[in-house]
């Protein structure tokens, strides 16, 4: 039987990519986790008891812990995934975010060269690394503007599996993911963010209860939003080609983080309207509305400057066309159907 180490289990896409193979595959999989104080297993929970499953402990600053790992497991298959993903985090703590998101894809990649160099591997790559866009949409080809720390790290990582697959004849690739969120999706992320506010709004107002509005940075920026079930198929697409490829996965449509408060509070049924300029603009519930279920707070969404980035990447729209037809790849989720699933289940939990 074939072995998979998987790394970030304990985060959205790890976690999805466990199911995906135990579920469409007969691999033995080696899901890695970091040492921490408080262990998070709540993602992969419900693989503990599976014999295909197994937990590995391995942290991505550590060298030593990779290899141990590699040296034994032999893997046929590594899906790198483990990073500190968070953007806005990355300039607090760009060295941690840079040692992870690049030093440490060296170190799996020597890992897999010397004890498992037939091994295919996959490291996550990013759109962050098209940053300052130069054309939209944005496709394989797109040159690399990194606006932060993250895609920066991001950026070296790709340069480094490009030099490994050249100089090693490794099957080494690095996808470039568009934006792909879920109810795993980490609560900092704005789409997350957002509907866990819309969530807690809504139970408010059902109680008689008043409100605090959810606090919000840059609305105007645009993402191309996913997924994140689609994209850890394209992956494992990607992953299965004759010769290593790099591919964009992709919605192929933008929206405004704008759209998205709109649609995630339509969800619920509140019907909100914006007001006010700058940092004093707001997102307010419509006074039919309001004054229909007795209402008390009626400011939903407030503009906090705390949440603006030192440098924004004002536009994400890719282009994953090359990945439809060459991997056959096809998404599943439309931009509606995503909000609706993160809605309905920060409303269940
Ligand atoms: P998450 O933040 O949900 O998960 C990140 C995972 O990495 C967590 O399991 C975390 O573990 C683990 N991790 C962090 N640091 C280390 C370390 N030093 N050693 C071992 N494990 C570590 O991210 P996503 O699932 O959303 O994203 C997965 C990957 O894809 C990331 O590399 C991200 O940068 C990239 N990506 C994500 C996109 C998205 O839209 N989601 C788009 C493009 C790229 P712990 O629980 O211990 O913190
Ligand atoms: P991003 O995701 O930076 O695109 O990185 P995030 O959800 O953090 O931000 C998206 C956009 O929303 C704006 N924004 C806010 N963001 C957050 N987090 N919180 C807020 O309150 C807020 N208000 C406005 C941001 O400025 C930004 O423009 C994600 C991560 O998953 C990366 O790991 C991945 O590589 C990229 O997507 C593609």
């Amino acid at each position: 039987m074939k072995n998979v180490i998987i790394t970030g289990i304990s985060g959205q896409d790890g976690s999805y990519m466990v199911d995906h193979l135990i579920e469409n595959t007969n691999l033995n999989i080696f899901g890695a986790v970091r040492r921490l104080s408080k262990p998070n297993y709540s993602n992969f929970q419900q693989h503990l008891n599976n014999k295909r499953f197994n937990l590995a402990t391995l942290d991505l600053s550590d060298s030593q812990s990779i290899d141990n790992v590699v040296r034994e497991v032999k893997p046929d298959y590594f899906i790198n995934f483990a990073a500190q993903s968070f953007v806005g985090s990355s300039w607090q703590i760009p060295e941690q975010t840079f040692d992870v998101g690049a030093v440490g894809v060296i170190r799996c990649l020597e890992s897999v060269r010397q004890y498992s160099p037939h091994c295919r591997f996959y490291n996550a790559g990013s759109s962050e690394e098209f940053g300052n866009v130069k054309y939209s949409p944005q496709d394989e080809n797109h040159p690399f503007s990194p606006r932060s720390p993250y895609g920066a790290a991001k950026c070296a990582a790709r340069h480094i599996v490009k030099v490994y697959r050249e100089s090693y004849n490794l099957f080494a690739v690095q996808g470039y993911l568009f934006n792909h969120e879920s109810p795993r999706r980490g609560e900092e992320f704005v789409t997350r963010k957002i509907t866990k506010g819309v969530a807690r709004i809504i139970k408010s107002i059902k109680k008689g209860e008043c409100f605090e509005p959810i606090h919000l940075g840059n609305v105007d920026a645009k993402r191309d939003w996913s997924h994140a079930l689609d994209f850890v198929d394209g992956v494992w697409k990607m992953l299965n080609q004759e010769k290593p490829n790099e591919y964009v996965l992709s919605s192929n449509e933008t929206h405004t983080i704008r759209e998205f408060v709109e649609l995630a509070f339509k969800e619920v049924g509140i019907e909100g309207f914006w007001h006010g300029q700058g940092t004093n603009e707001e997102y307010s519930i419509s006074t039919e509305y309001a004054i229909r279920n007795e209402v008390n707070s009626s400011v939903l969404v407030k503009i906090d400057p705390k949440f603006f980035r030192p440098a924004e990447v004002e536009l994400l729209f890719g282009n994953s066309n090359k990945a439809r037809q060459e991997l056959g790849w096809t998404p599943k989720w439309s931009f509606h159907q995503l909000v609706k699933d993160m809605v309905a289940s920060d409303l269940n939990s």
